[in-house]
């Protein structure tokens, strides 16, 4: 008897109806605010879609722990811990929901004893439910899905967002590592705008990896329990292990791809998310 199947199951079901609310939402006028930065933007949307999330999860599991983008940044504590652990962004891509761009998803990573145990990332414009419980494989909407494969980085498509610390030495120092990746040569660069999307693109073969210095726990959960399970590799930008609180990573089609670019992308500081 798979002990967090029961969870998964439930999951998939609050997501879809967090889909359901944020395809309403785009119906409405959006109103937006800043959180850390003119750059970083919140919604009505994310903080009632998490809250809907978490209650009804709640309910269902009280012993279990929560990380929530939108509670986070009112104050609840980022800690992970051994307890079941729902790592949770209501909507990864507040930015492409706020411009009505079409990569709009909600993303669910489970711990258990720090170790990630299933991931749900719906990608609810597309109506693409991807899914993952360890060591059961990657599926979207029920169909198995595997990475490209793909071990020559110079024929690689390459994914990677430009929404951290716009500040002069942040900026120079993301574009410096564009500027490494694409000199390769690869076949191109590209930046959907959804952490959780760009890795269950990696993890179905429409791109060959995926690289950020500066996003969050929760962009990275749901996303590389799926990606793992299609056969891809997480590692740190540094070609060491995968740490989900690190706030920094390389989703890759297979090692080779990403050890490549851990050799040419140069790390910055960006924090951790369990110190903030
Ligand atoms: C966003 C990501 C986006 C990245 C931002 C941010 P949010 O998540 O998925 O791709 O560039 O740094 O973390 O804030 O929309 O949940």
């Amino acid at each position: 008897m798979d002990p967090w199947l029961e969870c998964m199951d439930f999951g998939v079901a609050m997501t879809k109806e967090a889909g359901k609310m944020i395809r309403d939402a785009l119906q409405r006028e959006i109103s937006v605010r800043e959180k850390s930065s003119p750059v970083d933007l919140v919604t009505e949307t994310d903080q009632k879609v998490e809250e809907l999330i978490i209650s009804s999860i709640r309910e269902k599991f009280p012993t279990h722990s929560f990380i929530g983008e939108e509670s986070v940044a009112a104050g609840a504590p980022s800690a992970l811990t051994d307890g079941p652990t729902w790592i949770i962004d209501p909507i990864d891509g507040t930015t492409n929901f706020v411009h009505r761009f079409p990569f709009i998803s909600v993303s669910i990573g489970f711990t258990v004893n720090r170790q990630i145990e299933f991931g749900i990332v719906f990608s609810c414009l597309e109506n693409k439910m991807y899914t993952a419980r360890r060591g059961r494989g990657a599926f979207c909407n029920g169909a198995p899905i595997t990475v490209s494969g793909q071990q020559d980085i110079t024929k690689s498509l390459i994914l990677t967002e430009m929404g951290f610390k716009k500040d002069s030495e942040h900026f120079r120092a993301m574009m410096a590592n564009m500027e490494s990746i694409l000199s390769i040569p690869v076949h191109g660069i590209r930046a959907p705008g959804s952490a959780a999307v760009n890795m269950c693109l990696v993890a179905c073969g429409a791109a060959d990896a995926y690289y950020h210095i500066g996003i969050h726990c929760w962009d990275m959960a749901g996303g590389a329990a799926i990606l793992t399970e299609a056969g891809g590799v997480v590692m740190d930008i540094t070609g060491g292990p995968f740490d989900l609180m690190s706030r920094r990573l390389i989703a890759a089609s297979s090692q080779g791809i990403a050890e490549s670019i851990a050799k040419k992308i140069q790390p910055f500081c960006c924090g951790r998310d369990d110190t903030e």
